[in-house]
């Protein structure tokens, strides 16, 4: 039965024999290469690719110890076995990781507060598949590269349910932006932005991880697109992505060019800034005017996770202008993220879509290279350095020496 499966797979797999159910003692299931003479797949439930991918016997990765929003004083690295993945999962050698302005929230229990620390951080990962169980090599086999969107990702090895894993062409850094920033702009401007052809959009944080999205979608809506930003190479490249109006915070005052620019106010805002920047856009939305609610960065670092926010008014502003405002949170819209991603992956064939990726090159301490350069890429992306979405290159790529 495994020897069909394998055919069908077209590649030759090495299995586990013997060892390596999910829960064993730390380094059990994992021998080394030079030991695993016999394959025998009789009794094997899963498939593992040692010698094509290297597996070590262990693993780092990050794991939040004590809740707080402060990620170095939450999360620290440990040292662990690979695990072994389950009947319908497969095992993910992540080459890169990216980073959210949310892993803090994440960090500070705010996403569950019934989840008690330890636990594994990060939410999204891109890489190749190197073990998988055997209901999960009826769609994938060793070698597949997959990106996928669930906790975990800060680590070497991530074992990830099969169907909420995605299949990516390659494993590019590119493919990574689209899960959950590239994802989350198609969605919420779609669903909740009720867009049409002429309309304003302002984006605030445009040039940031999914700030640069919100700006490609609205513009192919054929909106005219505000951004703001912290720097003229932020600007620049804003208006490289079609940015009508980029907005540079620090050189002119927000308040008084919209004022004076969009007298009408503007139609559409993706907010993720929170606190005054949320109550500049209320007060410039027009009539009508749709407000989302992407996130709020300017507070995920307080104790409370919340900026303030002057609201004893909102409901007069509102009803004066007919408008709304509408929260947007990625997992309540599963049900979109397949026509999503399949949509901006056909964007991305036809060179119609930049996904800017910030890896750190131009950070003081340079690229995001290895797990541990998640605490810093974590700060750079609060600094609000980053021009494009934040990721890590958690591993090289792989050597292609595979016998198998
Ligand atoms: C079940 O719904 C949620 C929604 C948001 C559960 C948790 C959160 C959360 O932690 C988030 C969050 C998640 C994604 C995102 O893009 C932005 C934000 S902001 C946020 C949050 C911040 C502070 C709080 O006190 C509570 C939630």
């Amino acid at each position: 039965m495994s020897t069909l499966l394998l055919v069908r797979n077209g590649r030759r797999a090495v299995s586990l024999t013997g060892v390596g159910r999910r829960g064993t003692d730390a380094l059990s299931g994992v021998h080394p290469v030079a030991r695993r003479s016999i394959i025998d797949l009789s009794y094997s439930a899963h498939f593992m690719d040692f010698q094509g991918s290297s597996i070590p016997s262990s693993m780092k990765k990050l794991v939040v110890n004590k809740l707080s929003p402060n990620f170095r004083e939450a999360v620290s690295t440990q040292t662990v076995a690979i695990p072994t993945p389950g009947d319908a999962e497969l095992l993910v050698r992540n080459r890169f990781a990216g980073v959210n302005a949310s892993d803090i929230n994440y960090t500070a229990g705010r996403y569950d507060p019934s989840v008690k620390p330890p636990f594994d951080a990060g939410f999204e990962g891109i890489g190749e598949v190197v073990g998988l169980g055997l209901s999960a090599s009826s769609s994938y086999t060793v070698g597949d590269t997959v990106a996928y969107f669930g906790s975990g990702a800060f680590a070497e090895y991530t074992v990830v349910p099969a169907k909420e894993s995605v299949p990516v062409p390659a494993v590019k850094p590119e493919f990574l932006t689209l899960l959950v920033s590239g994802a989350t702009a198609y969605i919420a401007l779609k669903r909740l932005g009720d867009l049409t052809k002429g309309e304003t959009v302002l984006v605030t944080a445009a040039a940031g991880g999914t700030g640069q999205f919100a700006v490609q979608f609205a513009k192919q809506a054929g909106c005219h697109v505000i951004g703001t930003c912290s720097t003229n190479e932020k600007a620049g490249f804003l208006k490289s992505i079609g940015c009508d109006r980029p907005i540079n915070y620090t050189q002119e005052d927000l308040a008084k060019t919209l004022r004076k620019e969009y007298p009408q106010g503007v139609d559409v805002v993706y907010e993720s800034v929170g606190g005054s920047v949320l109550e500049l856009a209320v007060n410039s939305l027009a009539t009508k005017g749709r407000l989302i609610v992407i996130g709020f960065i300017s507070g995920y670092q307080t104790a409370s996770g919340i900026p303030h926010f002057k609201g004893g008014t909102l409901p007069v502003k509102l009803l004066q202008k007919s408008a709304s405002i509408r929260g947007f949170f990625l997992p309540h819209f599963l049900s979109d993220y397949k026509e999503a991603l399949g949509s901006m992956m056909k964007m991305i064939a036809k060179g119609k879509l930049v996904c800017e990726v910030d890896c750190g090159d131009m950070s003081e301490e340079g690229r995001f290279v290895g797990l541990e350069s998640v605490f810093r890429a974590v700060d750079y992306l609060y600094a609000g350095k980053n021009l494009g979405k934040v990721v890590v290159e958690v591993a090289p790529p792989p050597v292609s020496n595979s016998k198998l």
